[in-house]
């Protein structure tokens, strides 16, 4: 296979080798920079993994100064993030304050980050497995974008996944395998620094091979890169086929004992083991001690020349994953410990790793200290020669027209997960430039949240096209499920946690592909947590969708207690990145749609998630449009207090019939009873707390919330009512200091029908109208 490749020249191997030794030297530096040289004020250790570092350095120089393009994207490993700063630091992108100040405020962050690094991070990481998943995602986007017009196929890049080999215990994983594999993905790889080692231990030499068969199972190349160039030399000596099968039956503990114990070690076990087959002892005679230990540690993942001869060799846009194996801590003194995952060389062992490097005190920091002056001149300009440092900045994603109003669909009675299929499909058919935009996906779910009807109008994204069998056979049905290059709907099974990783990489669009995309993703919303993480982690990164999530709560009535959200709108508030609206009514629905999508695209904005039902109540006429602005600010008063009102009901979603009937009932003896109508808790109670936070910074004005609960008399109380968790409202009794009696759930739902379940727990219009006793009776 390699031979038909024209061979590196020896100056980029020895560039980069020598590029490998700056990249295990400043990671480990920036390291203990910051956990031994840097004032402690608290006492905390710092930390930071120079084993991880050590262990895929070679990898990344190989990567970064060789294979990689401008256009190639790339999720590091999350404990290689000091690698990625020490490339950046050398390609001039970083500073060396940043370096100096990893871990510490406004300093290089831990893990990459893209919204907190300074340096140009493609995808965060952090948590395991998610940041390898996003690339498969990545590259459907960019498949998306091809068949779409919005990116020539001429700039397709790689998205590459840089993963540590515990990753791969992670289920995202094979969710995400699986799911590219349906969808015929390329342009992937995925890189395993293979050191067999996680954070308690060495991994499970069952695993061996098992890897490779699942992925190609899969459709992907696996390339393994088991043994470096040196280790291959030796094998094609005498003796070298048993040195051969000895590495490759060695268990993993084994191998990482030895590692550790170093030359010695190796030689009286290889002598112990295999000394007595021919040619061996002659073979391991060869090698001093050092030596030994350098050429059993030559695995394919530390070896510049058969790493760069894998990367040039998968040069077609095929899925392939790279098994590279490595050493943990490879080069430092605990390479191969077991404990090495959060190890620190102590003060003399990076002294000794300095004067390795011939590096001076004092020159720490310089980029290529320890070379001498014209070899440190020359290694700069192979960096600066390097394809990703003539590399084009991010293009800037145009803004996309937003209309002034999204109709609001007809029907006296409606459920807002009915409406939001109606206004979607509605502004598909408009034509307006928006809808073009806008591409949904749903972990099968498609139909039973209302998206059919735009998918029917707009099509299932597939590159290659996919006839609808059933249409074809005439068989009659309301969803026409066929698939084309236009497609606007991208169809995933049923894992969860991939949607969050699809609108994660859908919602990146614009910074990475500089092509913007406004994606839908729709959900059970019982479902949002079981990808919670990957959820985090799209909003961590600040990609922009919008999650739209029905049924909800006990209002799902007969699907029963399995299936009832009830800690969701916690979810909604707890969530950074993410604006949670809960609205009752189809025109509240259309405005917020229309808002959602211009909060998506600004600098400031997020995603939105709308939790939506799918009962159908009674419309409200309204007189006028005041109460729409107030309404995007979270809340607004559908029935305003009468200035001396003791009591008032705030209210949130699908009860508003129930709210509507309580508050009639009681409007006899409470004339002035108001009725706030709550659509988003999460930002009211966001509202209220950077109130807080601003206090003595002179902004004087009220928070939202502030301002609508000042229209009620002083020591008023308040009846707050939601399906879901009681404590998504009850928190705005300490606005203002009000009493408050919270209606929600916060037990296990049932089946039933509404009249039985909102009776059994407290939902319906007498379980209101006694909360309202109750704050009269406590006083
Ligand atoms: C989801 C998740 N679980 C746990 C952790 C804590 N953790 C960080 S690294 C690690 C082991 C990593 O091992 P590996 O992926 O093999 O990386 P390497 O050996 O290269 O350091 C664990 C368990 C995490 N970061 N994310
Ligand atoms: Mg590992």
């Amino acid at each position: 296979m390699l031979e038909t490749i024209e061979s590196p020249s020896l100056d980029t191997l020895d560039a980069l080798q020598a590029l490998d030794a700056r990249l295990r030297w400043l990671s480990s530096w920036t390291i203990h920079n910051a956990n031994h040289l840097r004032d402690s004020r608290d006492g905390l250790k710092v930390g930071g993994h120079q084993a991880s570092c050590a262990s895929i350095s070679t990898i990344m120089s190989a990567l970064y100064f060789h294979a990689l393009r401008p256009q190639d994207k790339v999720a590091v490993k999350p404990h290689a993030g000091p690698v990625l700063h020490a490339i950046h630091y050398l390609l001039g992108n970083q500073s060396l304050d940043q370096l100096q100040r990893f871990r510490g405020l406004g300093g290089s962050q831990s893990y990459p980050s893209r919204t907190k690094d300074r340096i140009p991070v493609d995808f965060s990481t952090g948590s395991v497995g998610l940041g390898v998943a996003i690339t498969a995602f990545a590259s459907l986007v960019q498949d998306y974008l091809i068949a779409h017009g919005q990116i020539p196929e001429a700039e397709a890049g790689r998205m590459i996944a840089l993963m540590g080999d515990a990753e791969l215990d992670e289920g995202n994983i094979y969710e995400c395998l699986i799911e590219g594999y349906k969808h015929d993905i390329r342009n992937c790889w995925w890189i395993v620094d293979y050191n067999r080692q996680s954070l308690d231990h060495t991994t499970a030499d069952r695993m061996f091979n098992r890897f490779d068969d699942i992925f190609a199972t899969c459709g992907w190349r696996v390339m393994t890169l088991k043994h470096g160039k040196l280790q291959q030399a030796a094998f094609r000596r005498p003796g070298g086929k048993s040195l051969e099968q000895w590495i490759d039956k060695c268990p993993n503990a084994d191998f990482a004992v030895l590692t550790y114990q170093g030359g010695a070690a190796w030689r009286a076990r290889l002598l112990n083991d295999i000394g007595g087959q021919p040619n061996v002892a002659q073979l391991l005679d060869g090698y001093d001690d050092d030596a030994l230990a350098t050429l059993m540690t030559n695995l394919g993942g530390h070896c510049i020349e058969t790493l760069v001869e894998a990367f040039e060799s998968a040069a077609d846009d095929r899925p392939t994953m790279f098994i590279a194996y490595t050493i943990k801590g490879f080069g430092l003194p605990f390479a191969g410990h077991k404990d090495n995952h959060a190890g620190l060389m102590n003060p003399t062992q990076i002294e000794g790793l300095r004067d390795s490097l011939g590096i001076a005190a004092g020159d720490e920091w310089e980029p290529y200290g320890g070379l001498g002056g014209n070899r440190a001149a020359q290694l700069k300009a192979f960096v600066d020669r390097s394809p990703l440092a003539a590399g084009k900045a991010d293009a800037r994603a145009d803004a996309i027209a937003v209309p002034d109003r999204l109709p609001v669909p007809d029907g006296a009675e409606q459920s807002t997960q009915a409406a939001f299929g109606r206004i979607l499909l509605d502004l598909s058919k408009s034509g307006h430039p928006l809808a073009d935009r806008i591409v949904t996906t749903s972990p099968d779910v498609t139909v039973s949240t209302n998206l059919g009807a735009f998918v029917n109008q707009r099509g299932l994204f597939r590159r290659q096209a996919l006839k609808d069998v059933f249409a074809g056979a005439k068989i009659p049905s309301a969803q026409k499920w066929s698939g084309h290059a236009a497609g606007q709907h991208i169809e995933l099974g049923i894992a969860e946690n991939n949607l969050f990783l699809m609108l994660a990489a859908l919602g990146l669009s614009a910074p990475i592909f500089g092509s913007r995309l406004m994606p839908i993703g729709t959900v059970y919303d019982p479902f949002i947590a079981r990808g919670l993480d990957a959820l985090n982690y799209g909003c961590y990164q600040d990609a922009r969708f919008l999650l739209v999530a029905t049924p909800s709560g006990l209002t799902l009535g007969p699907e029963g207690g399995a299936h009832q959200s009830i800690n969701s709108p916690l979810i909604g508030i707890g969530q950074p990145g993410l604006t949670y609206f809960e609205p009752a009514w189809a025109d509240e629905l259309a405005a917020l749609m229309r808002w959602s999508f211009e909060h998506m695209q600004a600098e400031d904005g997020g995603s939105v998630y709308l939790r939506l039902t799918t009962r159908s109540i009674p419309q409200i006429v309204r007189e006028d449009a005041d109460w729409e602005t107030d309404m995007l600010k979270g809340g607004y008063w559908l029935r305003p207090p009468s200035g001396d009102a003791d009591v008032a009901i705030a209210f949130t979603g699908a009860i508003a019939p129930e709210v509507l009937a309580a508050h009639e009932a009681l409007l006899e003896d409470l004339p002035g009873l108001g009725l706030l109508a709550i659509t988003s808790p999460d930002l009211l109670h966001r509202g209220w707390s950077a109130k807080q936070a601003a206090r003595g910074t002179g902004d004087g004005a009220p928070s939202h919330v502030e301002h609508l609960l000042s229209a009620l008399a002083p020591g008023a109380g308040l009846v707050t009512i939601i399906d879901g968790s009681p404590s998504a409202l009850s928190w705005l009794g300490a606005v203002r200091g009000m009493r408050v009696s919270p209606l929600g759930t916060d037990r296990f739902g049932q089946t039933g029908d509404l009249v039985d379940l909102y009776g059994k727990y407290r939902l319906d219009a007498e379980a209101i109208i006694d909360a309202v006793a109750e704050l009269f009776l406590g006083d």
